[in-house]
């Protein structure tokens, strides 16, 4: 879909809505406390995603240099499901505010993401707490490796 990576970016009738969770454990690795579900997520220019209060106790906001030029930034509340609908392209890096050391944090990439990745590379490997700083690695492999799988770099 090449194609579509440069057109404006108006909601059209192909948005898509999609969803993450903000959960205490992850279902599918025990292990893992205190995550956004997927912590990834790969949308297009327009697409919704809505922050879901799956367990109690999370929000979701945006973070300083970690949102692309142009963008709105967002902060819900403590259980509060906001929806936000992303027409800039670029990378978008959120936290949990009550568990942004613990690793809380998540990322969703936008048509061409590439444009800001080094920023928020940046940006998130200045967050503090152990888990925060494992999670943003891990992350930032994964996030590499769409990037180069869909040959934006
Ligand atoms: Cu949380």
């Amino acid at each position: 879909m090449a194609a579509t990576l440069g057109a404006p970016a108006f909601a059209s009738d192909d948005a898509e809505m999609h969803e993450v969770d903000m959960l205490n454990v992850d279902p599918d690795d025990r292990q893992q406390r205190m995550v956004f579900k997927p912590a990834i997520l790969r949308v297009q220019p327009g697409d919704t995603v809505k922050f879901l209060a799956t367990e109690r106790g999370h929000n979701a906001q945006s973070i300083d240099g970690m949102t692309p030029d142009g963008a709105e930034e967002f902060q819900g509340r403590i259980n509060e499901e906001i929806e936000v609908t992303l027409d800039v392209e670029g990378t978008y890096g959120y936290i949990c505010q009550p568990h942004q050391t613990m690793g809380m944090i998540g990322f969703i990439l936008v048509g061409d993401f590439t444009s800001n990745l080094e920023a928020v590379r940046e940006a998130a490997g200045t967050l503090r707490g152990r888990d925060t700083t494992r999670r943003v690695e891990e992350y930032m492999t994964e996030i590499d490796a769409i990037a180069a799988e869909e040959g934006l770099v």
